[in-house]
């Protein structure tokens, strides 16, 4: 059975910066993931199957709805204990942090700030616990980065509306109780909707065939003339500023998360480097190793500080849009980085499921893209400092 012998790196002390209520959150998470995720985590991925058992279990760690009021079932947590926990699951494995950041940032979020009261007391309780599991749909086959362009859409009959479209990679589809769904009105405006499952029309189809995010469950959302009631329409938003607001939370969490899968990776290799002897050697007294994992923890140090700045402005509200778009990007693609370089350090080792570096880069294509692409990003940095729009 795989043994777990991650250490935490801090090269700087960003733990010092922490409370204790964050350390014993890290703990706490870390201890799970120890015991559940990472033993397992490596089967499941090969089997392309999403370990479903894991549920009760995140839930009971907080990772459904960290930051969510405890009145609604959450926790109550402050950005930075949502942040960590990210990192921690991701640490394990990007599909579980995926699991968690859609319960959380993309179906309990747009429920709590934009949904009814009864919405919130109907779903959020039991969101939390992970008695319902949530889906988020924007993404549609011809429209991905520009979600602007979507085509499902909705009609007023009255006393319920009618849905029809798709959504496509959509993350926990395949086993949503519900989805929070985007989709426009008559008039073109872009609202949110509740769809449960057993609505007549409404089906789930699994995505097979990915060779990333393996161990979490992709599939699509379709919509054939769904009777969707009129109280499931979320009341508080209008248009696309309405899934993107909800994207900020999920997209901060991301920053956190694929730091935890640079952590492991970055963990193995220099690990590994100090094990393997070569010319009589261990690998990590040749300069050209040492200048990869040297740079590898100089990277990840600065990213640390990064999200711990960011998850400290996001507590005082004053995080802006392209402040996360920056952390987002940055650090994945460090993480991405990251993992390959440590993937070389390993030789032919590297490329075995008997070390988590492959599974973490292959899911880390999917970070990168999802979330908002990589260029999508940078084109937001881009808008952000020049004032001028590069997306049309
Ligand atoms: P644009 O005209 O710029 O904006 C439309 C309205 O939205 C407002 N807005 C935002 N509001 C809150 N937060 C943000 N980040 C916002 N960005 C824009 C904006 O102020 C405007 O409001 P209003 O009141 O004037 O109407 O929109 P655009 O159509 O030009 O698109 C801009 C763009 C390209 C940046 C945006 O559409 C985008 O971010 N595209 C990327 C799409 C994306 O990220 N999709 C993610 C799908 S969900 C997912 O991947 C989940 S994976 C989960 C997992 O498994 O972990
Ligand atoms: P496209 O938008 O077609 O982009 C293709 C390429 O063109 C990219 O490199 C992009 O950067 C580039 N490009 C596009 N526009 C521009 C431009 N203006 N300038 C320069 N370059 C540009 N979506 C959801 O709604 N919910 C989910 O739960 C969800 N989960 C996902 C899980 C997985 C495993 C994956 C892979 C995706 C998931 N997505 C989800 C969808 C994801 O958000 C989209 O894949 C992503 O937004 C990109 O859209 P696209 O794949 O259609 O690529």
């Amino acid at each position: 059975m795989y043994q777990d012998r991650f250490q935490y790196h801090d090269y700087y002390l960003v733990e010092e910066l922490l409370t204790d209520e964050h350390r014993l959150i890290r703990e706490t998470v870390r201890a799970f993931v120890k015991k559940e995720v990472t033993p397992i985590i490596e089967d499941f991925a090969q089997r392309a199957e999403f370990p479903r058992h894991l549920l009760k279990g995140l839930a009971e760690v907080g990772a459904f709805g960290p930051y969510i009021p405890v009145e609604y079932g959450g926790q109550g947590l402050d950005q930075i204990s949502y942040g960590i926990i990210m990192q921690e699951l991701e640490r394990g494995d990007s599909g579980i942090r995926s699991t968690a950041s859609v319960q959380s940032s993309l179906v309990m979020y747009p429920i709590y700030t934009f949904g009814s009261e009864e919405q919130r007391q109907k779903y959020l309780p039991k969101l939390a616990t992970g008695e319902f599991m949530g889906a988020f749909g924007l993404t549609e086959p011809s429209h991905g980065s520009d979600p602007g362009g979507m085509v499902s859409h909705f009609k007023d009959m009255g006393d319920h509306y009618v849905l029809n479209g798709s959504k496509m990679w959509i993350s926990n589809a395949p086993f949503c109780d519900i989805a929070v769904v985007w989709a426009k009105d008559e008039t073109g405006v872009v609202r949110g909707l509740i769809v449960e499952r057993g609505m007549e029309g409404f089906s789930t189809p699994e995505t097979h065939g990915k060779w990333s995010l393996r161990a979490s469950a992709t599939g699509e959302l379709v919509f054939d003339n769904v009777r969707v009631p009129k109280e499931n329409l979320l009341p508080n938003v209008k248009g696309l500023k309405g899934p993107l607001s909800c994207l900020n939370s999920a997209r901060y969490g991301i920053a956190w998360g694929a730091l935890g899968a640079a952590l492991d990776c970055y963990d193995t290799a220099l690990r590994y480097a100090g094990e393997r002897i070569q010319f009589g050697k261990p690998i990590a007294s040749f300069q050209l190793q040492q200048k990869k994992l040297a740079e590898m923890i100089t990277e990840i140090t600065k990213a640390q500080l990064l999200v711990w700045r960011l998850g400290t402005l996001k507590n005082e509200n004053r995080a802006n849009p392209a402040q996360i778009s920056m952390a987002k990007r940055n650090n994945v693609a460090l993480a991405l980085e990251v993992a390959r370089e440590s993937r070389q350090i390993l030789g032919g080792m590297g490329i075995t499921g008997e070390y988590p570096i492959m599974r973490h880069m292959m899911n880390l294509e999917s970070v990168v893209t999802y979330e908002g692409t990589h260029d999508i990003h940078l084109l937001i940095t881009g808008l952000d400092i020049t004032g001028i729009n590069a997306f049309v």
